[in-house]
């Protein structure tokens, strides 16, 4: 089999696979479906889900954030426990549908260098389907939240993926009137309304600001992000295999990136 070094980015965002105004609410049919989908595109993926109604609910309830330094041990442990769980769920929900999830702590990405990278290589051409989510991070100084966001961003660096796609609860990135800005360029993100982009207050980490700035980023490094409704399979599916769809797509030079 040949060697697989080049994989698109999948993101299911927590507000998509979970009702973020119910605490631990699961979407299996919302993952299923998106799974379905993966499973027919035929593509080697690399999955990163976010935290939704698991992760977030326990993050704000013991006052972690993506910026602060938690001294909350029960905090940090109760997080993770939650990831963890939604994670399963996800996995399992995967398996239901044909795909062979290997579910790992986004902490194997951080020794970059070759570890990192032929650890997921090596999974992809095995025929799985590597698996991370948004977690409870040491910084050196103390935990915080790490975006599955920003997750996205170093995997698809990793992988040199072609692709990355963001299943949000609404059809893509939305202006102030709430209609969806089909192409998202380097001057365009305050167009973004920070309401209207499938993240809520309820959010630990950056919600949609976020969102946007490891867009751009990514998008400034040759990878192409389309964000899309997780709630529309369809759209997913079109957007997964590189046609015409309803959402998002991030456009932003080579080499320029405003986050
Ligand atoms: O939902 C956050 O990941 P995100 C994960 O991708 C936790 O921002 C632990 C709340």
């Amino acid at each position: 089999m040949d060697r697989v070094t080049r994989a698109t980015v999948v993101k299911l965002g927590g507000s998509a696979i979970t009702d973020k105004k119910v605490a631990f609410s699961y979407r299996e049919r919302v993952v299923r479906a998106l799974g379905k989908a993966m499973a027919s595109s035929g593509l080697p993926i690399g999955l990163v889900h976010g935290g939704g109604s698991f992760g977030h609910t326990e993050a704000r309830k013991h006052g972690l954030s993506s910026s602060r330094s938690s001294p909350s041990f029960k905090g940090v442990s109760e997080t993770r426990r939650a990831m963890l769980e939604l994670d399963a769920k996800v996995c399992a929900s995967l398996s239901a549908v044909g795909l062979h999830p290997y579910p790992f702590s986004p902490f194997t990405l951080l020794d970059r260098e070759e570890g990192g990278r032929s650890f997921i290589e090596r999974l992809l051409t095995a025929g799985m389907m590597p698996v991370t989510f948004g977690d409870v991070v040491h910084d050196g100084k103390g935990f915080r939240i790490l975006s599955g966001d920003t997750i996205c961003v170093e995997l698809a660096e990793l992988l040199s993926s072609p692709c990355c796609v963001f299943s949000i609860d609404k059809d893509g990135l939305l202006d102030e009137k709430g209609a969806v800005i089909k192409v998202l360029g380097e001057r365009s993100a305050e167009k973004v309304s920070p309401l209207r982009g499938g993240s809520t207050r309820a959010d630990a980490t950056g919600g949609i600001a976020l969102k946007v700035s490891e867009a751009m980023r990514m998008a400034s490094t040759g990878t192409e992000v389309r964000l899309v409704s997780g709630l529309r399979p369809a759209e997913f599916s079109k957007a997964l295999n590189g046609m015409e769809f309803h959402g998002t797509t991030v456009e932003v030079p080579h080499g320029v990136s405003s986050g």
